[in-house]
C-alpha cells in the first residue's frame, strides 16, 4: 500500500505526493515540523502541513528570493533572512563574496535543528563564520533595528498563524527603517491563482513605503499552483535590473541568470492587474 501525505489548500484542493519514509515529525512550540521522503521530489520539509522545501525543486526559490535582491544593490555586506530556519536562502547569500555578515532571525529552533540533521543540501552553510543566527521573533527584532541591513529577506511560511504579522504595513514599515539607506528587501508572496487579493494588499502596502516596488514569478512545482510570486521593495535601485558589477561576478546558480532577472519581472496580464492601483 502506497503511503501519501498531503497540503490541504481548502475543502476543494489538495497536493498529495507519494512517500518512501516519515524521517522526521515533532511538534515544536510553534508548529508541526515534518520531514518525509517522497518519491517524486526527493525529501520534503513541511511546516503545519505545507510543503515548504523539497531537495529537487528547492533551487528555484532559494535562488529566486536570494538573487534578485543581492544583484539589485551593488554590494550588499550585510544581510538579514527573517524565517528560512532550513537555511537554503543563507547558502544562496554566501555566494556572494561582497557579504560580511548574514543574520538569520528564525522564531522556531526546531526548523533549524531538524534541517541540519536531514536537509544537510539545504542547511549547509548555517554553520558557515560569516552567520549569526537569532531563535527571535522577527517582527520584534526588526522594530528595534534601524539602517542596518543593506539587504532584508522575509522568508516566510504562508500567511497563517506565527507569519501573518510578516504581510501587514507595519512590518514593511520596519524593514523600510532596518535597512540602510540603499537598500533592498524581498519577500515571498505566495500564489497569483490562488491567493489573488491577498498579493494585491501586499503589493499595495509595499509600494505605499517604497520608493520603487516590484512584483516578480518564478515556477515552483511543489507549491500550489506552481506559480509563485515574491514582492521586492527598493529605496533607490531599479529592482528589474542586476546592477552591472554582478554581470562581470556571475554565480553558481540552477535557475537563476541575469536575463531571467529582468524577464521574472514582465508578468502575465492577470498578475500585473495586481500590481495596478485604482
Ligand atoms: N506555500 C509555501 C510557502 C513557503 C515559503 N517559504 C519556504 C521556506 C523555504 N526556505
Amino acid at each position: 500500500m502506497k503511503q501519501w501525505i498531503s497540503e490541504v489548500q481548502s475543502e476543494d484542493l489538495e497536493l498529495r505526493f507519494s512517500v518512501d519514509s516519515i524521517v522526521h515529525s515533532e511538534n515544536s512550540e510553534f508548529q508541526n515540523i515534518l520531514i518525509a521522503d517522497t518519491v517524486e521530489y526527493g525529501r520534503m520539509l513541511l511546516l503545519d502541513g505545507a510543503v515548504m522545501t523539497t531537495v529537487k525543486d528547492e533551487f528555484v526559490y532559494h535562488e529566486m528570493i536570494t538573487h534578485v535582491p543581492l544583484n539589485v544593490h551593488p554590494m550588499p555586506k550585510k544581510v538579514a533572512v527573517i524565517g528560512g530556519g532550513d537555511g537554503g536562502v543563507i547558502r544562496e547569500i554566501l555566494k556572494h563574496e561582497s557579504v560580511l555578515e548574514a543574520v538569520l532571525i528564525e522564531i522556531d529552533e526546531g526548523v533549524v535543528r531538524a534541517s541540519q540533521k536531514y536537509l544537510p543540501e539545504i542547511s549547509c552553510a548555517l554553520s558557515d563564520e560569516r552567520v549569526t543566527i537569532l531563535f527571535e521573533d522577527g517582527i520584534e527584532y526588526l522594530k528595534n533595528t534601524e539602517n542596518e541591513f543593506d539587504v532584508i529577506i522575509i522568508d516566510s511560511t504562508d500567511p497563517i498563524g506565527p507569519a501573518e504579522g510578516l504581510f501587514s504595513k507595519e512590518f514593511y514599515e520596519s524593514v523600510f527603517r532596518a535597512l540602510t539607506t540603499d537598500g533592498v528587501f524581498a519577500a515571498q508572496t505566495e500564489s497569483p491563482f490562488l491567493n489573488r487579493e491577498f498579493i494585491k494588499a501586499v503589493y499595495a502596502s509595499i509600494s505605499s513605503i517604497f520608493p520603487i516596488a516590484g512584483l516578480y514569478l518564478a515556477s515552483i512545482p511543489t507549491y500550489p499552483s506552481g506559480l509563485w510570486s515574491f514582492a521586492i521593495g527598493s529605496k533607490i535601485y531599479d529592482v528589474t535590473r542586476p546592477h552591472c558589477r554582478h554581470t562581470v561576478d556571475g554565480i553558481a546558480t540552477k535557475y537563476y541568470t541575469q536575463n531571467l532577472h529582468e524577464a521574472a519581472f514582465v508578468l502575465p496580464r492577470f498578475v500585473e492587474e495586481l500590481t495596478i492601483k485604482k
